[in-house]
């Protein structure tokens, strides 16, 4: 650390000796490895897969201070869905509507086309793309009502083609959020069950009496549903392990330090564990965030977690120029980046690893998260180093399709028939072979 400074945040520099290990134990997320959650889970997977609805009803009830007697009663079909929407003010309906709209347009041009080819031996090759056919998302309950995630999630499958989504959504107390289940009605959700943690994660996976068995389980959760996601992986498909939310800026020192102060809570507010920070070469400037910071965060409504979030993990970092910024954006491979200076273009070639990439002082984190049209569901904890964004092709799968002519099976024989005498394995050559014309 250089210099204690308001104590609301961790201020570095990148010419300490010892920065890179600073760096490194602030970026360490451990959460999903934790045993005893490791080993709560496991039991209720088992428990849920050998017991069915019985299990899932009990956890329900124990987990989310329920008393309901029948799984029914955890279902909500279209038509209620529709009525939660009829129940918002028009301007929160229209302001769903446009986000639905703009995040289905942009998924559009992720969609693959199936495709073929003839090639010189007359043998027809090609690629067929089909949606999956069932696809559960998992969407957190609790004190703030994701609806966007839903949006995010549901949207993206149907614009697959995925005929039947599927959603689980935890009601701790029974409390309904009319704002999520609007999202599912106009996100095209066929089903909701007001399920959540590892319990809502193993039904969707093995199926229940009640709740049918889905193809792949994606959408945001807490540790629980992350590790669930983790167990059930192989017996269905999953997006990504989440982890917490994250946001790294990069400033050139010009940019209104609220405005960065903002774009830090709004990660932050998430998630006590969430983690926020600005990358800027000028340190009067990381003065004037820090005193916007001081100044702003009591004015939050979700202070505590936001000030617990900053002080944790949290840091404004100086560093020598924004050419060595990037280097750290690439280290560090965000969830987010933010680039808030002028003609941002500039660096984008150099930014090898981030999940979204928020252009200019004018794009802030926030209008990605609900209207802009990519998918707010992005790799977190470094994993941009090898995925992407939740998108059209997590929904769809591949087949290879092969057509020979007797001409090209007589002509691809003649080698298959060596290859799998050479693997030993004869009957490949002899399938191989029966078909070479004399
Ligand atoms: N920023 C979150 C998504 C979200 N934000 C939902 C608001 N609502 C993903 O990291
Ligand atoms: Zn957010």
């Amino acid at each position: 650390m250089t210099k204690a400074t308001s104590g609301h945040i961790r201020r570095f520099d990148s010419q300490q000796d010892d920065f890179r290990q600073q760096l490194d134990a602030l970026l360490a997320w451990e959460g999903v490895s934790d045993t005893q959650v490791n080993d709560t889970v496991l039991k209720i997977i088992a428990d849920v897969r050998a017991r069915g609805d019985d299990a899932l009803l009990e956890y329900t009830n124990r987990f989310d201070r329920m008393a309901v007697e029948q799984m029914a009663e955890l279902r909500i079909e279209r038509p209620a869905l529709e009525a939660a929407y009829q129940r918002l003010s028009p301007k929160l309906q229209q302001a769903l509507e446009i986000s639905v709209e703009r995040v289905r347009a942009y998924h559009q041009h992720q969609k693959q086309e199936s495709w073929q080819y003839t090639d010189a031996s007359g043998t027809v090759l090609g690629q067929r793309i089909t949606p999956l056919d069932r696809v559960g998302v998992y969407v957190p309950g609790g004190l703030a009502p994701l609806a966007s995630s839903v949006v995010m999630t549901a949207v993206t499958a149907k614009v697959a083609g995925v005929p039947e989504v599927i959603m689980a959504h935890p009601t701790p107390d029974g409390n309904v959020s009319d704002f999520v289940l609007a999202a599912a009605w106009l996100s095209g959700v066929d089903q909701v069950f007001t399920i959540g943690g590892a319990q809502a994660v193993a039904a969707l996976a093995y199926g229940t009496a009640t709740v049918p068995a889905v193809d792949k389980v994606v959408g945001p959760g807490n540790i629980y549903v992350a590790t669930a996601k983790r167990h059930v992986f192989g017996q269905v498909g999953i997006d990504m392990v989440a982890g917490p939310s994250e946001i790294l800026v990069v400033c050139d020192g010009k940019t209104d330090p609220d405005w960065i102060a903002m774009d830090l809570f709004s990660q932050a507010e998430h998630d006590a564990d969430a983690q926020a920070i600005l990358l800027c070469p000028d340190a009067e400037y990381l003065d004037a965030v820090e005193a916007s910071i001081v100044r702003l965060l009591p004015t939050l409504e979700r202070v505590d977690i936001a000030r617990r979030s900053l002080a944790d993990r949290g840091a404004l970092i100086k560093v020598q120029s924004l050419e060595e910024a990037i280097e750290w954006v690439n280290r560090i491979a965000p969830e987010h980046l933010e680039l808030s200076v002028d003609q941002p273009e500039q660096y984008l070639d150099r930014i090898r690893h981030a999940g979204a990439i928020f252009m200019g002082r004018h794009t802030s984190e926030a209008l990605g998260d609900y209207v802009a049209g990519p998918n707010h569901v992005l790799p977190t904890s470094g994993t941009a180093r090898f995925s992407s964004p939740l998108g059209v092709y997590d929904f769809q799968k591949k087949s290879s399709i092969i057509h020979c002519t007797p001409a090209s099976a007589s002509e691809l024989g003649e080698s298959a028939g060596p290859l799998a005498r050479g693997e030993l394995l004869t009957a490949h050559a002899r399938s191989a072979e029966y078909r070479i014309k004399e």
